[in-house]
């Protein structure tokens, strides 16, 4: 298979842009290693050289980027998705999907109801797809932060400090956590609101319903402006999440990372972002520099440009899968060096998806509007037998449904692995049902308790007869902080690599996980900053 055809056939290939760094140079002559042109595009290569290179606009590479550029370091930020503010596109409804609800698919790619054909376009969501487990991601500058519902949850004290025992507990509560909030721009639906917003009426019925079955619920933060979706109620502002916009992304009312953190490095004029770049993989120099071998890409995914970046400090905030996948991919071609624990300890943040049919004779359904923006969870985290957390999820496609949908987020009781397979250049997930039968046990549990007090049955029509072990949102670790990294996210046996994204984090942290990254990232970066960039 030539470049072009690899590129059109991954779930990593693109869209494009062209750019024209600084300090370009041709045919410079390398040790085979140090040159990694192989396969070559009829384009000629570009070769460029940068100080400080970022991959991944998410999470952790927004964090990155802000704390670097607020200390003058000019940053290059390398994001294989498209700058979505920058092309004026629009995303789309979920109800009507278009450009932004599939990365390069033909068909829509919603864990349900994907009746839709698409034009294949650098869109904002993708699913990588396994064969025990389904994962989908963000792309696009922002990274999950366009598609993801904005639940802006900080984990449980005490499963943190499982998770990562060698941390400072007391000051990731004191501080690095509300320094994350603060930054994204948290906030808390106001109660008169949620009682009085059609919108809203899947939520009171799910908090209705679970207390009913003797469930504690919690209102849960989120990165939507609250005030903003109060104007959009009394119809003053243009609608975005009470116009079923959110996993294609939201055009209005989200701070997603391109309007809090991204925009704030921005500001400082030392941040470049190079969107439409996506890395295909790493070579270690002998200098211990790094070289990237970089596709351009168009927005129907083809390679336009050919690139070498050459950079000193490299930081990976592909996400969990971008940098496992990077590292275990140039280990292959490459011979990069990596740690005997990457890969390792890798889960799905115990997401498991359900949903209830329930029939109740003039019970008026979830309403045929729901607003996209989760406030509500269930928290049966401490149960001794059947421990987990439940997103009252919504499901606004415009119908008056009897159905309640739920993302459970259960424990771990065994990690998954991840390698790579040379062969299919793709990775491999060592993840069975095996990983998550006990949270189908706590999905039947939860679904029984609910329709005993409530009435109704499981959601049939919906994913695996209503039981959704294969949905994940969630993933993370592989690249654990402590283990394959030092305490920092600097990663073992480099010396001016990084890892800073939802990978340090150990398969599992109780809630959903963009405040733990984004409050890891701000710890990591402190430190980084202070010793390797004095
Ligand atoms: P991430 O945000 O995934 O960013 C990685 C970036 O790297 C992406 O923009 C990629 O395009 C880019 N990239 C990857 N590979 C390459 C490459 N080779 N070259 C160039 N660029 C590359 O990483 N979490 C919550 O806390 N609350 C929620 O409500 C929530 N809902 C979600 C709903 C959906 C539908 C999805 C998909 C996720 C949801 N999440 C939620 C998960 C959350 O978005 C995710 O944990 C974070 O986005 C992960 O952050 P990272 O910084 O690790």
């Amino acid at each position: 298979m030539n470049r072009k055809e690899f590129i059109q056939m991954s779930s990593f290939g693109i869209a494009a842009f062209f750019f024209l760094g600084s300090g370009t140079l041709f045919g410079k002559a390398q040790n085979p290693l140090e040159d990694p042109r192989e396969n070559q595009s009829q384009n000629p290569t570009e070769i460029i050289d940068k100080d400080v290179v970022i991959i991944g606009s998410g999470y952790g590479g927004s964090v990155a980027a802000l704390r670097l550029c607020e200390k003058n370091i000019p940053v290059t930020l390398l994001e294989m998705g498209l700058d979505w503010e920058k092309s004026g596109k629009k995303f789309s409804a979920m109800s009507n999907p278009g450009h932004s609800a599939a990365w390069l698919k033909t068909k829509s790619i919603a864990p349900f109801f994907n009746l839709f054909s698409l034009e294949k376009f650098t869109g904002a969501l993708d699913r990588l797809d396994y064969e025990h487990i389904k994962i989908w991601v963000g792309r696009g500058v922002g990274g999950g932060s366009l598609v993801n519902g904005g639940m802006a949850v900080t984990p449980k004290m005490e499963y943190f400090k499982e998770m990562f025992p060698t941390l400072d507990t007391d000051k990731f509560y004191s501080h690095y956590f509300p320094l994350a909030n603060k930054e994204l721009k948290t906030n808390v639906a106001s109660e008169e609101f949620l009682e009085d917003c059609d919108f809203y009426k899947f939520n009171r019925v799910g908090e209705e319903e679970a207390h009913k079955a003797g469930y504690k619920t919690v209102r849960v933060p989120n990165v939507y402006d609250f005030k903003y979706m109060e104007q959009e109620y009394k119809n003053e502002v243009p609608r975005s999440a009470l116009a079923g916009e959110v996993i294609y992304g939201n055009n209005h009312g989200k701070n997603s990372l391109d309007k809090t953190y991204l925009r704030k490095a921005t500001a400082t004029r030392k941040l470049e972002i190079l969107e439409l770049h996506q890395v295909n993989h790493i070579t270690q120099n002998s200098d211990k520099s790094y070289s990237l071998d970089i596709s351009v890409i168009n927005t129907k995914g083809e390679e336009i440009q050919h690139k070498i970046i050459k950079t000193k400090k490299l930081i990976m905030a592909a996400g969990t899968m971008g940098s496992l996948e990077l590292l275990l991919k140039s280990q292959a071609k490459t011979q990069f060096p990596i740690d005997q624990n990457i890969g390792k300890e890798w889960g799905n943040n115990g997401n498991f998806m359900t949903g209830r049919n329930w029939v109740k004779a003039f019970s008026g359904g979830t309403g045929f509007q729901q607003s996209t923006i989760p406030v509500g969870g269930i928290d049966h985290w401490e149960d001794e037998k059947y421990p987990f957390f439940v997103e009252i999820a919504p499901l606004p496609m415009g119908m008056n449904v009897a159905t309640s949908l739920y993302l459970m987020v259960n424990k771990l009781k065994k990690f998954g692995g991840v390698s790579y397979d040379v062969k299919s250049e793709k990775l491999d997930l060592d993840w069975n049902k095996s990983h998550t039968a006990h949270m189908k046990d706590n999905a039947k549990y939860f679904l029984r308790s609910m329709n005993k007090a409530n009435g109704g049955t499981r959601a049939h029509m919906l994913f695996h007869n209503g039981f959704g072990a294969d949905v994940c949102y969630h993933p993370l670790g592989g690249i654990v902080l402590g283990k394959a990294t030092d305490q920092f996210g600097r990663l073992n046996g480099h010396q001016n690599l990084y890892v800073i994204d939802g990978s340090l984090i150990p398969g599992t942290i109780g809630v959903n996980p963009f405040v733990t990254i984004t409050a890891i990232a701000e710890y990591c970066m402190e430190e980084i900053i202070k010793k390797d960039f004095a």
